[in-house]
């Protein structure tokens, strides 16, 4: 055989895994081809050696055993929850009460740094908190989060495929996603011109006195990066400098700085366009139909909220007995129907009077969720300090 013959030979051997790596690597040497050909012919045979078929794969790559998972014993004391306004069913806590025999305290907050401030300091004693996607990563960041037990939380299956599995927490084990939404712009469409359709709005010297922007950071702030075409997640000094007279332009115009409060004044009249989530929206559409939302051409934030058990959390088996309860398919549904949010559970979804469509492909092209600031975290406060001062 000639040395070229031998040579393709020995490639089409290893290649097709008649011989090993080693043994090529030896023979090639001995044919005389060089150690850059032998290296192109490793890698096109990519960095795995085929397996032999009936070759058990060695003992060390098997993956370890999950350990058991604990008993959590019995419900005892007080569940203690701490969830966003205006966020569940007027029947669901007292659904479960009756059921579990648990009595529950519920407790609401405004915004996730309200929120984290508390249970960082050991206030409220809470087993149940509710934080957005971003402030998940800033929990487990503090060693705030619980691991769940997953054996008691079988109704965790409800969850639709694109909440199984969140970029915050891939593998679910301090999250029960609750709710996902959508930070816009609530008008209505009785005392504007036009429907608004960008950020821009709050710009417009005529609505002086009739606009408001969330008393939330992450939600006011960010509106502004997307109206330049920025991510709202940026940590760009420029982009926040940009960010920062946006605002201060707008904060003229503004008559506050409010959250999910701001529903009664657009149901009153006395405010024609906020900024707000979705869900609160349509509930205050509820009241008057004149109330509309609307995603800015710019674009805007996704987000998904979801319960975690803060460390330190003293009725754990009854957190566990609460997130499975609202994770049965009619709980869900009643949940998204008062809310007005999108359900993260299909089973609830399919149930619901009036369900919120997950977003499409298309849609997504407009939205970008909320991510951890990391370092950038400090500018941004300083920067939410001046603009509120300013
Ligand atoms: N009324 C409940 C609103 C919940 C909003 N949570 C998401 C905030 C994202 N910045």
């Amino acid at each position: 055989m000639s040395q070229e013959k031998a040579a393709l030979a020995l490639v089409d051997a290893v290649v097709s895994g008649r011989k090993s790596r080693r043994d090529f690597v030896r023979e090639a040497l001995g044919l005389g081809l060089s150690v850059g050909t032998i290296g192109m012919v490793l890698q096109a045979c990519s960095a795995e050696e085929p397996k032999k078929p009936d070759a058990p794969p060695p003992e060390a790559q098997k993956p370890p055993e999950p350990a058991p998972e604990p008993d959590l014993g019995p419900i005892e004391g007080t569940l203690a929850i701490y969830n966003w306004s205006d966020y569940i069913a007027e029947d669901t806590v007292a659904k479960f009460e009756e059921e579990f025999k648990c009595k529950v305290t519920y407790d609401t907050f405004e915004s996730n740094e309200e929120m984290i401030a508390k249970v960082q300091v050991g206030g409220g004693g809470y087993d149940l908190v509710c934080p957005s996607g971003y402030a998940v990563t800033v929990m487990k960041n503090l060693d705030l989060a619980t691991r769940l037990n997953k054996k008691y939380l079988p109704n965790l299956s409800n969850l639709a495929p694109m909440f199984a599995k969140t970029n915050f927490d891939p593998d679910g084990s301090v999250t029960v996603p609750w709710q996902w939404g959508i930070t816009g712009l609530a008008y209505r469409k009785d005392k504007v011109a036009a429907p608004p359709d960008s950020w821009a709005v709050f710009h417009d010297a005529a609505l002086k006195g009739k606009l408001t922007q969330m008393d939330d950071m992450r939600d006011a702030i960010g509106a502004w990066l997307k109206f330049r075409g920025k991510s709202l997640n940026s940590v760009v000094a420029e982009d926040l400098a940009q960010a920062k007279a946006d605002a201060l332009q707008a904060k003229a115009n503004l008559k506050a700085y409010i959250s999910a409060p701001v529903k009664a004044q657009l149901i009153a009249g006395d405010v024609f366009v906020a900024q707000l989530w979705n869900g609160d929206t349509m509930q205050a559409k509820v009241e008057n139909a004149e109330i509309e939302f609307a995603i800015p051409k710019e674009g805007a934030a996704i987000w998904c909220d979801s319960m975690l058990i803060p460390k330190g959390a003293k009725n754990i088996r009854a957190a566990h007995e609460f997130l499975n309860f609202v994770l049965r398919p009619e709980v869900g549904a009643a949940i998204s129907d008062f809310t007005g949010y999108g359900s993260p559970n299909a089973a609830a979804t399919a149930k619901m009077a009036n369900p919120v469509a997950y977003p499409s492909d298309e849609q997504m092209k407009s939205l970008e969720y909320q991510q951890d600031l990391a370092e950038g975290t400090a500018a941004w406060d300083t920067l939410w300090t001046e603009i509120k001062s300013g």
